[in-house]
């Protein structure tokens, strides 16, 4: 039996990259976009990226969150292979803080985009929101959903700072 379509695969290199790259999911299942999370690493399993990345048009994707940590070449290798817009997400490293994450993803070549986020829960987010708003140019009902998103997190927002404890 076949899978359900997903509009935007969310792939990591490690199982480690989970915590951070469910808040990317989190927000797909929020705002309603199909969706599917897969490990594939650059390193580790380098035939598994190619057969994804060359492969993820034809499957019906339309967007790729690719997020990775430390040597965090999988975003870059999955733009190289694929014509979809990929959004690269560091994940917070423990040695350098993410920092090796973020200079291994936002360095590429003039002519292979990665349209890098910051590192850790909110490049996860906001690479959510990216995808959303790509999606969003031909899908009415998730433009709306998008919006409803934007203004709840408006309206959330206190105007005075409450009292905490110290
Ligand atoms: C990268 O190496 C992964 O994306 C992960 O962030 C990092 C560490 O992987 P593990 O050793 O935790 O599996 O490829």
């Amino acid at each position: 039996m076949s899978e359900p379509r997903a509009d935007v695969a969310v792939i990591m290199g490690s199982q480690s990259d989970w915590p951070t790259m469910k808040h990317a999911a989190d927000v797909l299942e929020t705002l309603g976009i199909p969706h599917r999370a897969l490990i594939v690493s650059a390193h580790r399993t380098p035939e598994r990226l190619f057969d994804f990345a060359r492969g993820a048009k034809g499957a019906g994707y339309k967007v790729v969150i690719a997020g990775a940590g430390g040597a965090a070449h999988l975003p870059g290798m999955a733009a190289a292979l694929t014509p979809l817009p990929v959004f690269g997400v560091p994940v917070e490293s423990k040695a350098l803080s993410g920092q090796d994450s973020l200079l291994s993803i936002v360095q590429m070549p003039a002519g292979v985009p990665v349209g890098t986020l910051a590192i850790g829960r909110s490049g996860a987010v906001n690479a959510a929101l990216l995808a959303a708003a790509v999606l969003a140019l031909s899908d009415d009902a998730l433009a709306a959903r998008l919006d409803s998103y934007r203004a709840r997190q408006t309206e959330a927002l206190a105007a005075r700072p409450a009292e905490t404890a110290a």
